[in-house]
């Protein structure tokens, strides 16, 4: 299929990146049996994976400003676009050797998510969608699953770690009511590959609250040309910003935000 010249550049970079990360995940297995653990070596892979990124797009886009989960804000001369970047998403499932992990870049314009990649090396699975032009697995043209109660739903959600002990009554009691109506819940541990499943129909609906503008950039422009509705996880219009995301087809984005309302 032809991709566009944008598509062509953020998936090349998400691919050089994906080498060096491939590469140090078949090293993290050895390392689990050290005292000290691989935490030293899975962040000096999340630093290179992001220098990686970084180069490749300010080589392509070089006005472009970056938001970056290790190295922050750079501005550029372009102040209409900015690239925001995960160079590792799952990093915890990455440390104990769990292949769902991603590299997920968003291309912001004027506020707006327009282009958005999620690549994970270990399954070699490329996700990209660009704004108008549909969203895709590989050549795969994907949509949101098209259930519509959630009763019948699988629902992911983010389980906030111990360092964030802060949401946690927050979190126990918005999971023991979706757990009293949805099918069934999950849990991956890589908001990013929440979001590219949810616009692939593998799962039916997403909520986390405590996320990145890095960890959803990307996912949301691909639930969006999947088919799907993506909020703050108030229902809002702060989905980029807000620190919390939902994301499912009408029905069930409508049906989530509710019981989560209800929760609160
Ligand atoms: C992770 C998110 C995940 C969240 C984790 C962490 P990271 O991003 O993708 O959904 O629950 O706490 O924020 O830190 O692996 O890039």
């Amino acid at each position: 299929m032809i991709r566009s010249a944008l598509m062509n550049v953020m998936t090349a970079a998400a691919i050089k990146a994906g080498r060096g990360l491939k590469r140090d995940f078949g090293e993290v297995e050895n390392l689990q049996v050290s005292v000290k653990g691989p935490g030293d070596f899975v962040s000096a892979a999340d630093k290179k994976s992001e220098q990686t990124l970084f180069e490749e797009l300010l080589k392509a886009r070089p006005g472009y400003g970056f938001v970056m989960e290790e190295g922050g804000t750079v501005e550029g001369a372009d102040k209409s676009h900015t690239w925001h970047i995960d160079p590792l998403d799952g990093t915890t499932n990455f440390l104990h050797g769990l292949p769902l992990f991603a590299i997920s870049i968003g291309l912001e314009r004027e506020g707006v998510i327009v282009a958005g990649v999620i690549y994970n090396p270990a399954t070699d699975d490329m996700f990209f969608a660009e704004r108008g032009q549909g969203a895709y697995l590989n050549n795969h043209r994907l949509r949101v699953a098209a259930r519509r109660d959630l009763g019948d739903a699988l629902v992911s959600c983010g389980i906030p770690p111990l360092g964030s002990a802060a949401i946690h009554p927050r979190f126990k009691t918005e999971f023991a009511a979706t757990l009293a109506r949805a099918g069934n819940l999950r849990r991956l541990g890589a908001a990013a590959l929440d979001l590219a499943y949810v616009a692939a129909g593998r799962f039916d609906a997403y909520w986390e609250r405590g996320v990145k503008s890095w960890d959803v950039a990307a996912g949301i422009v691909l639930v969006r040309e999947a088919g799907g509705f993506v909020s703050d996880a108030d229902g809002g219009d702060k989905a980029l910003t807000g620190r919390s995301i939902c994301a499912g087809n009408e029905h069930m984005h409508r049906h989530l935000l509710a019981v989560l309302r209800d929760a609160g």
